[in-house]
């Protein structure tokens, strides 16, 4: 990157954790759309939060203050690219809708208390494993990963648009942290059709750009 380059204002400020599930679903959009993008690394629990039910990320754009994922991802889609990751057809956009709210409603709440939360106490601040909660996870976890797995096309898309949609860009960071638990993990390399598909995602330039720097 040039100097100028580097100096440069961001089109897309995003005030969050540097690691996180949304701040990288709203950095993946970004990528999509050609946008640039930086984050301003803000905790959650911290007085800079503007996020009024003390959520990350919050985003800047276009004069806008922004929060929710959801409407950050499509303002973004809409106005900065043309749309592109969302099917014109209405009935594969409500699909894709689904897909956007499993993630947040369900998927992200489970994995996240159940697996990812605990081995990030235990591996980045040393606390002991919470083992049973993570045993009392599992059931549930299991069934969520059957139900991705029988759902998903066999030619690894989400909906019957067969391309990378807004569905996407939540569902792989949502799975990615999953996938980073050695549970997540073996649970998701029962699933062929989800180990196919997270790794096609890899290969696009949004993910690969927006890699944590804790994946190995
Ligand atoms: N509904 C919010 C959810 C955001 C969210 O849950 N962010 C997590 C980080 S990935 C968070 O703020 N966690 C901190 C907390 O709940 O205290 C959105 O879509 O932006």
């Amino acid at each position: 990157m040039t100097p100028d380059a580097a100096d440069a204002v961001p089109q897309v400020k995003i005030f969050g954790t540097v690691i996180s599930t949304y701040t990288r679903i709203v950095q993946i959009a970004c990528e999509e759309a050609g946008v640039s993008h930086a984050v301003v690394a803000t905790a959650a629990q911290s007085p800079a939060n503007r996020h009024p039910f003390g959520k990350v990320p919050v985003v800047e754009v276009d004069g806008l203050e922004l929060i929710e994922s959801v409407a950050i991802t499509h303002y973004i889609d809409n106005a900065h690219n043309g749309g592109a990751l969302q099917p014109a057809d209405p009935a594969q956009r409500a699909v894709m809708d689904k897909w956007i709210a499993v993630a947040n409603n369900y998927l992200f709440p489970l994995f996240e208390h159940g697996l990812v939360m605990p081995w990030v106490m235990h591996r980045v601040a040393g606390f002991p494993l919470e083992r049973e909660r993570i045993e009392r996870a599992l059931p549930q976890v299991s069934r969520a990963l059957g139900y991705l797995e029988a759902e998903l096309s066999v030619d690894g898309a989400w909906t019957s648009a067969g391309r990378f949609t807004l569905a996407d860009v939540f569902l792989y960071p949502v799975l990615r942290g999953l996938e980073l638990t050695p549970q997540g993990q073996a649970g998701i390399a029962q699933c062929d059709r989800l180990l196919a598909w997270l790794e096609a995602c890899r290969a696009r330039p949004s993910i690969a750009a927006t890699r944590w720097e804790s994946e190995p």
